[in-house]
């Protein structure tokens, strides 16, 4: 749990730049790939949990603009890329100018329940989680290596001198 606002920024910015690594290897025709005939496009992922940001954090009392046209999703797998570096950062920029230590162990009700604002900030970091183990097997099923968000694709354990990855 987030004691400072500090704690917290560090590991906004540490998950931020996992995603991004993530989001960088993303193709234009990947975006397209779905989960199944009818279900979410790869794209709409990405740009469900990059545009939530904003949305997310205005909600719970923060001033932040939100993703313009963000029910239009990119075709351009740059511009969702890009959107994400932009939006992260004006989002941490938020929250550390409006918000102090102080502001963590304020309650307010989040999804039926009392929860803190520490709380709230680490649900909006695991929603994106969530996502972003959606996209990474959806890469893999569009052809793309994904970025080893917590540990190496299969094809860089040879890097490491291991011959066959365990299962
Ligand atoms: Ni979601």
């Amino acid at each position: 749990m987030y004691i400072t606002i500090a704690d917290f920024m560090k590991e906004w910015h540490r998950e931020a730049m996992l995603t991004q690594k993530v989001l960088d290897g993303l193709t234009d025709d990947s975006l397209n790939h779905q989960v199944y005939p009818e279900g979410r496009s790869l794209g709409r992922i990405a740009w469900h949990f990059t545009t939530n940001i904003p949305e997310y954090l205005a909600h719970f009392g923060l001033k932040i603009d939100r993703v313009e046209n963000a029910e239009d999703i990119p075709a351009s797998a740059k511009i969702v890329a890009e959107t994400f570096k932009n939006i992260s950062a004006q989002a941490a920029t938020a929250i550390e100018s409006q918000w102090t230590d102080d502001s963590l162990k304020q309650i307010q009700t989040a999804f039926g329940r009392q929860e803190s604002n520490a709380t709230i900030l680490m649900g909006l970091i695991k929603h994106i989680i969530h996502h972003r183990g959606q996209v990474t097997v959806l890469m893999r099923q569009a052809g793309l290596k994904p970025f080893g968000v917590y540990g190496p694709p299969k094809e860089d354990w040879i890097h490491l001198g291991v011959e066959n990855p365990p299962l």
